[in-house]
């Protein structure tokens, strides 16, 4: 049997959680005869073979793919990152918040990273072309919160035009729907 350990976890698979992830974090990955498997990404992967789906390329367009989700994680996210922590989740359970010189570094790093995004979004569909696939995901990781966050996208028409698309994905809009 193969599951992913996350979200719904009960009290016990919890508890086993040391073992399965040095990282005592989720996702984790349990397939039967396999060494549990953590991180994302490398889960994504693993899912997109078991299932026979191009989510996760394999084709000369992979490298294309590996490059939008290795700037998403090294540069958009991280910009985007201090801002959405401290103006919607820290709110949620503290009345502290992250320095204002850090927020101001995040917003003016999403600024200059945005136009990157958006002139690659001109003409295309998708971030790989015609068809979805995980580094669209991982690149509009913030974009659900961009507006509660105020992170802006004004001077952004394709990222807009990509993100409504991407809500239209009901997986995408409500990951969390039955749960
Ligand atoms: N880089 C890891 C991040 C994993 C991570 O930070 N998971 C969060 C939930 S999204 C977590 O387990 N936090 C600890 C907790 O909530 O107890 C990945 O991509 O899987």
């Amino acid at each position: 049997m193969t599951y992913v350990l996350g979200y719904t976890m009960s009290a016990e698979e919890k508890a086993a959680f040391p073992s399965l992830n040095p990282m005592g974090r989720y996702p984790v990955l349990v397939e039967e005869g396999q060494p549990p498997l953590w991180e994302a990404d490398a889960i994504v992967c693993r899912l997109s073979a078991l299932t026979g789906s191009d989510f996760w390329r394999t084709d000369a367009s992979q490298p294309d793919m590996v490059r939008w989700i290795s700037w998403a994680t090294h540069h958009l996210n991280r910009a985007a990152d201090p801002v959405y922590f401290s103006r919607v989740v820290m709110p949620q359970f503290t009345q502290d918040r992250l320095p204002e010189a850090e927020i101001a570094q995040g917003l003016a790093d999403w600024a200059a990273l945005l136009p990157i995004l958006d002139a690659h979004l001109g003409g295309r569909e998708w971030l790989l072309g015609d068809r979805l696939s995980y580094a669209d995901f991982r690149a509009a990781t913030a974009l659900p919160f961009a507006s509660a966050a105020g992170l802006p996208l004004d001077d952004a028409p394709n990222v807009r035009r990509w993100a409504a698309q991407l809500d239209r994905i009901d997986a995408w809009r409500d990951p969390f729907a039955g749960i």
